[in-house]
């Protein structure tokens, strides 16, 4: 596999990284077909990986079948402090991370940078978390027994990732299930697997068994898919993308009542009462809508706005929007890079089209730009009903609709009117109506006063059709557990 100068220009030690892609190929002297991996900011070529095939992937399972036992049968401290020193060398290495981040996604490098050191934190909340499980014991009905619950690893996990967080989103599936004693195979998204596979070279200096960790690559997620969901030696699927391949590989799972971890797509409401904080409300749905070009899940897709302060949020945020700069996310000054692929782009301009047709209005923004890559431009739209497109799915992009409403209550019911339930944020300040509010909304996820809310220390998923399971935290080590009962009698 060849990394082209336009990627490893940008590299302090490029030779750390130079065997991104050639681990975990079926033995075969056939030569692998290639992809590529381009950059959404200027088009150019980074890099080509092979194209793995259905016998690349059941190797790949083979080997971490072989592994779990030994993997398994590590000390919980030993397991720890292999992911410690994982943890280390990626905050070594987070500037190398960050920038071939920034190349093959487009997000701006101190979001890069930033990133890769919360993908370093899963490691760290994991490397320590490994030593903190615990079975319990019951008390039995009679004296002459005795019971017990024992948690154990699942066993090999098959983990996929999107490509809008292509480090942290490794981090926060893998770390957990190698805590927890399981081994993985991952297979990142097709449009950014380099950053995964920098990570993935730098676990191997860190000590981990042979065949611990496998990483598998295609350009069509469905053939690797197919292969992780019904080989039976693959006992757990962690996928996070959209819901449509979520409700497919559910459907893949079925067979072999397979268990799954999904966090799927997300339609967040972003609410303003007439009680809030207008400025920091502006400050708050800023970070909500535009951190990563709003190609996040948790990403505000629609802004309720109380009547009262309708016109103050409007014209506050629209000022701060007019500011924000696109562009390459290697220009320093720049805070929205692009979107990942043509696709994306499309889409956000269907939704800006639907929403004018049926008669909102553009306060700013509005077009895509730039003569390279695919940049849209950071917009606010008014006037927008809860009918239209953009408030209906996920927009997935710097497109920011801002909807009226008089009624707080009305509010709510309509604001958990979605397939949806990921994340929602509010602004107020009225101890009552926060709790009120807090516990009406059907989101696993709520934002009150702050517009940003991941962290390693907390249950990350969603409910409805948003997902099934929890990452982070205690509860994202558990999805990795299985709960064996022992039951001892005749004492
Ligand atoms: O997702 P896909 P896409 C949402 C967001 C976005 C939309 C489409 O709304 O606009 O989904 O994005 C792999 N079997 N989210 O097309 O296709 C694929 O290779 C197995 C929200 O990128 O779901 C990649 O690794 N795997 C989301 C991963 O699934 C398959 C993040 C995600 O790709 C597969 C991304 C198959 N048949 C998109 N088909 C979030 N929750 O943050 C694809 N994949």
């Amino acid at each position: 596999m060849t990394l082209t100068p336009s990627l490893t220009k940008h590299l302090k030690h490029p030779d750390r990284f130079i065997q991104i892609g050639s681990e975990a190929r079926a033995n075969t002297t056939a030569l692998p077909e290639l992809f590529s991996v381009f950059n959404p900011s200027s088009g150019e070529l980074l890099a080509e990986l092979p194209d793995m095939t259905v016998e690349d992937v059941s190797a790949a399972v083979a080997r971490a079948y072989a592994a779990q036992e030994r993997w398994a049968g590590l000390t919980a401290r030993e397991r720890s402090d292999i992911l410690w020193r994982w943890h280390q060398s990626i905050v070594d290495n987070s500037d190398d991370l960050a920038a071939i981040l920034t190349a093959e996604m487009g997000k701006p490098l101190a979001e890069a940078k930033s990133e890769v050191l919360h993908a370093a934190d899963y490691l760290q909340w994991y490397a320590e978390e490994a030593n903190r499980i615990y079975g319990e014991t019951i008390s039995a009905p009679s004296n002459d027994r005795r019971m017990l619950v024992i948690k154990q690893p699942i066993g090999v996990v098959g983990a996929i990732t999107p490509w809008n967080f292509p480090a942290s989103m490794v981090a926060r599936k893998i770390s957990p299930a190698l805590a927890a004693g399981c081994t993985v195979i991952l297979k990142p998204a097709e449009q950014t697997p380099l950053v995964a596979g920098a990570i993935f070279a730098l676990a191997q200096r860190a000590g981990f068994p042979d065949g611990v960790l496998n990483l598998v690559y295609a350009s069509d997620g469905d053939v690797i898919g197919r292969e992780l969901c019904s080989n039976p030696d693959v006992r757990k699927i962690s996928f996070t993308g959209s819901t449509e391949v979520g409700r497919l590989l559910m459907r893949q799972c079925s067979d072999q009542i397979k268990r799954i971890s999904f966090e799927l797509g997300g339609n967040a409401p972003f609410i303003v009462f007439d009680d809030a904080d207008i400025d920091a409300a502006v400050e708050g749905a800023i970070q909500a809508k535009f951190r990563n070009a709003g190609q996040t899940c948790v990403s505000a897709n629609r802004l309720y706005v109380q009547s009262s302060v309708y016109a103050e949020f409007g014209e506050k945020f629209t000022e701060r929007v007019r500011k924000l700069k696109v562009g390459d996310g290697f220009d320093t000054d720049v805070s929205v890079g692009p979107l990942i692929d043509e696709q994306a782009l499309a889409k956000v301009e269907r939704h800006v089209e639907d929403a004018v047709q049926r008669g909102a209005k553009i306060r700013c923004g509005g077009r895509r730009t730039g003569s390279n890559g695919t940049f849209f431009e950071p917009t606010v739209i008014t006037g927008v009903c809860s009918t239209m497109r953009l408030a209906q799915e996920e927009t997935f992009g710097p497109l920011a609709p801002i909807i009226r409403f008089d009624d707080p209550d009305q509010v709510v019911r309509e604001v958990n009117d979605t397939i949806y339930g990921l994340a929602a944020y509010f602004y107020a300040a009225n101890l009552k109506r926060i709790w009120r509010v807090a516990e009406a909304l059907e989101y696993g996820m709520i934002g009150i006063n702050t517009g940003r809310m991941s962290s390693e220390a907390a249950p990350f998923g969603g409910i409805k059709q948003s997902g099934i399971g929890r990452e982070g935290s205690r509860h994202g080590l558990e999805d990795y557990l299985e709960m064996k009962y022992l039951c001892m009698g005749g004492l």
